[in-house]
């Protein structure tokens, strides 16, 4: 790898809403994160970071974990240490995804749910979800190496009508392909 170019190294994801009125279910929205191989960067997750779930290297972390988004600012907090990641993962992809209880539940009918992508002082997004309204779950970032092995960033708000479990087989999908 390059020692010129450094592209990204460590960036943060957190994600808000809020939270249900009383007497009425909870939700919950839960930050994902997949990473792909070299040989199937769009196909089958090598693995995936999610509540209950880590990464078998330690380097893609969920910090703080909600199911109520109950409490003031940040729900839910992922780190990935793109810069430790194996030289064999190419490209990982965060979404957002909220849990189904009866019925479907999509990003409109969970009120100010945002999320933001950091890299220190750098916002690489900060999107509420509108676009994808009337969607279930939600990739939000895509990082991907360059010639070098350097991550490059690049946004990728597209909807999924997906249940957390499917969401996470299909959220590597090749963007260039239409959405479900
Ligand atoms: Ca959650």
């Amino acid at each position: 790898m390059s020692g010129l170019n450094k592209g990204l190294r460590k960036v943060e994801v957190t994600l808000k809403w809020d939270p249900s009125p009383s007497g009425t279910p909870a939700n919950d929205l839960d930050i994902v994160a997949a990473t792909f191989s070299e040989g199937d960067p769009y196909g089958k997750p090598e693995y995936v970071v999610h509540f209950g779930s880590r990464s078998p290297d330690g380097t893609i972390t969920l910090n703080r974990d909600s199911r109520t988004g109950q409490g003031f600012g940040t729900d839910e907090a992922m780190t990935l240490e793109l810069d430790r990641l194996s030289s064999r993962y190419t490209r990982v992809v965060v979404g957002v995804v909220i849990q189904q209880g009866e019925g479907r539940k999509t990003f409109g009918e969970v009120p100010n749910t945002a999320v933001r992508v950091r890299e220190d002082r750098t916002e690489l997004v900060n999107d509420d979800f509108v676009g994808v309204f009337d969607a279930t779950a939600a990739t939000v970032a895509e990082f991907t190496r360059g010639a070098s092995g350097e991550w490059v960033f690049r946004k990728a708000v597209r909807g999924f009508d997906a249940d957390p479990e499917s969401f996470a087989a299909l959220m590597g999908r090749n963007p260039s392909l239409p959405n479900f």
